[in-house]
């Protein structure tokens, strides 16, 4: 059974993915960690409130917990790092190096996520490569490539065993996410209960490729658990389920609220970084390697939301 330590767990994907790993390998093998204190995750199992910027720190916990499988999700997101690129280099490269030397010395296997944001306007638009020109244009993108580079290292010199998907944004109805560009695929599902209304902060027609947390918390527990003889790309596979613009997923709001309306104002850092990423990911080499296949779509997704999102408002 892994002992698994989740760096950064009261974020949006750790939130559920501590829940989904404890299920699996059950409470007690699954430590959960943040900065701050979360209540929920502390309920359910082990949980430390550790700074990823302290190594010391953050062995220790490995070492107490007989941790062999780091899942470190610490990152400042895309929008949120432009506005001040030298913390998100300090965090997301932190909580980085510091997962990685941890793992070399204590020889655990980690997990980190990339990102669609880790390509940049000279990457082919759509259906990207695996392997393909990546120069970002934001300090997030360049953490992320920073990040891929770092694990490979890690796996090739140190033989550690890293592995990561690079996520599209990730659409979930448990924790918003906070300071991403794709962020206004989940608060426009909120916005659609609430009030009916939504005011979009990213260009009308700019693609992206989205995931719903199901298939993402899946692909992690997939990606960890597939046979190593068999991963050609460790750092990072390109996944993909649905790609959408803002007037395509309004639309198919309306067809389940025919009054919700949808206006734009535009931000330009967040136009910005959408339009410098991928229309839509080509994810074959994680089809071939590891069986990748998502099981949620945009029609699909958007009935759950709706669903959700109904009963937790009326019950707060
Ligand atoms: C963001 O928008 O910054 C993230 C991402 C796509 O990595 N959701």
């Amino acid at each position: 059974m892994k002992r698994i330590l989740i760096v950064g767990a009261g974020g949006q994907i750790g939130s559920e993915l501590t829940t989904y790993l404890r299920k699996i390998y059950g409470d007690a093998n699954v430590v959960a960690t943040d900065v701050r204190e979360c209540k929920a995750l502390a309920e359910q199992g082990p949980f430390e409130v550790l700074d990823a910027l302290d190594a010391n720190a953050m062995a220790s916990v490995v070492s107490r917990y007989g941790i062999d499988t780091i899942f470190n999700l610490v990152a400042l997101l895309s929008a949120v790092g432009e506005k001040n690129p030298q913390l998100a280099w300090k965090v997301n490269i932190g909580a980085l190096t510091n997962s990685l030397e941890v793992a070399r010395e204590r020889k655990c296997a980690v997990f980190t996520p990339s990102s669609i944001g880790a390509f940049g306007p000279s990457s082919p638009k759509d259906k990207t490569p695996q392997d393909t020109v990546m120069r970002p244009t934001t300090m997030y993108g360049v953490c992320k490539v920073t990040g891929e580079l770092m694990s490979d290292y890690y796996h090739s010199r140190f033989g550690v065993d890293t592995r990561s998907v690079r996520f599209p944004g990730l659409i979930s109805n448990v924790t918003l996410p906070g300071g991403g560009t794709t962020d206004y695929a989940v608060e426009i599902y909120y916005e659609a209960i609430r009030s009916g209304r939504f005011t979009c902060p990213v260009p009308s027609d700019v693609y992206m490729d989205m995931m719903y947390m199901p298939d993402a918390l899946r692909a992690c527990v997939e990606l960890m658990e597939a046979d190593p003889a068999k991963l050609v790309h460790r750092n990072s596979f390109n996944i993909a389920s649905m790609s959408f613009t803002p007037e395509v997923i309004c639309a198919e709001i309306r067809k389940r609220l025919p009054d919700f309306t949808m206006d734009y104002d535009v931000d330009p850092v967040k136009k910005a970084i959408a339009e410098s990423w991928p229309n839509s990911l080509d994810d074959t080499c994680a089809r071939e390697e590891w069986g990748w296949k998502p099981e949620w779509d945009l029609s699909r997704m958007t009935d759950d939301m709706l669903e959700h999102i109904r009963q937790k408002l009326a019950l707060a």
